[in-house]
């Protein structure tokens, strides 16, 4: 029997901190978006892609649902509600770890106006003991969407997640790969720089830091043995840009080698990377700025041509 093949596009949606980009990485079985401890950490829409034989999926990790007071969150947001509009699938996750509050309420709302399915996650239960208290979860969350399917999965300890792939590739549509097999994400070099040294920025700095600062890539240049780069951090405060050089410029040589180190090991050549700290009060506003933070798209030396739908196809119009 011939193995039929699905493809189509997964939006990983929830609240801040719910454990989307961690299970975007458990599932496509690389590291392609940066995690922290922080909410808000996801500011783009992230591509990850999961290959398999009995099919491809594309996932789009989002930014956690939150009500924007910034243009940065708006368009965050913005991200979110189009990608919502492209999809075949919705996969909901909602943190099993935390209590269930407004925001969820909110979120619950919003995708019961949307056309995909949607999955319901249930993230993080290695955090819930016992395990028992998933039952009661599980059945509020049947109840406020009858009928839909919720898995309880943990990125962190890979459970759950061969559950979630069947379950996935069963709701996706018939259709060829969407992307060559191999390809992880889309993301270019120059906008995963920057997402690595914001990474290392928001695990070494503690509280308001992680929503005020933000990372530009101001040099890429590849020199033979080397890639030399240098990124502005953006702060909005000179008090943050204190907190963020740290005394006699501990923190950001810390962040620096961090990053440095992780860049190396995953671009495979030797890296020197130069961090600069400006004061920019106004840049979550700022379209300039925020323009220099998108992530771009790789480009896949037309390995692509052919492989993609034509313009509007699969696109609901
Ligand atoms: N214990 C446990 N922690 C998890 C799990 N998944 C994610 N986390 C932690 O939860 C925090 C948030 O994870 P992220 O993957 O960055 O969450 P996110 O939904 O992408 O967050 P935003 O991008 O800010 O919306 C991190 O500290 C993760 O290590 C899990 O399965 N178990
Ligand atoms: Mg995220």
């Amino acid at each position: 029997m011939v193995e039929v093949s699905r493809s189509g596009l997964v939006a990983l949606v929830g609240r801040p901190n719910a454990g989307k980009s961690t299970l975007l990485n458990a599932l496509v079985g690389e590291k392609v978006a940066i995690v922290s401890d922080k909410p808000q950490t996801t500011r783009n829409r992230i591509v990850g892609i999961l290959d398999e034989p009995r099919g491809q999926a594309v996932f789009f990790d989002l930014p956690g649902v939150h009500r924007p007071l910034h243009k940065l969150n708006s368009r965050m947001m913005q991200e979110v509600r189009s990608a919502l509009e492209e999809v075949d699938l919705v996969l909901h996750l909602v943190d099993a770890s935390v209590s269930w509050g407004r925001g969820e309420e909110f979120l619950f709302h919003m995708l019961d106006a949307v056309q995909p399915a949607v999955l319901g996650l249930l993230t993080k239960i290695d955090l819930v003991q016992p395990r028992s208290e998933l039952l009661p979860l599980m059945a509020r969350y049947a109840e406020r969407r009858p009928g839909a399917t919720v898995l309880p999965v943990s990125a962190l300890r890979e459970e759950g997640l061969d559950e979630l792939r069947s379950a996935l590739f069963e709701a996706l549509p018939e259709g060829p790969r969407l992307y060559p097999p191999g390809v992880t994400t889309t993301q270019t070099e120059r906008f995963w720089v920057a997402e690595v040294v914001r990474e290392k920025l928001l695990h070494a700095t503690r509280n308001e830091l992680p929503y005020t600062t933000g990372v530009v890539v101001e040099t890429f240049e590849e020199e033979p043995g080397l890639l030399r780069l240098e990124a502005i951090i953006h702060v909005e405060r000179n008090s943050q840009k204190a907190i963020v050089i740290g005394k006699r410029g501990r923190m950001i040589r810390e962040i620096g080698t961090a990053a440095r180190k992780e860049l190396e090991a995953r671009l495979g050549t030797k890296v020197w990377l130069g961090l600069r700290v400006k004061v920019s009060p106004r840049w979550r506003d700022d379209a300039r700025i925020l323009a220099s933070m998108a992530p771009g798209v790789a480009a896949l030396e037309g390995e692509l041509e052919g492989l993609l739908p034509e313009p509007g196809e699969g696109d609901g119009t």
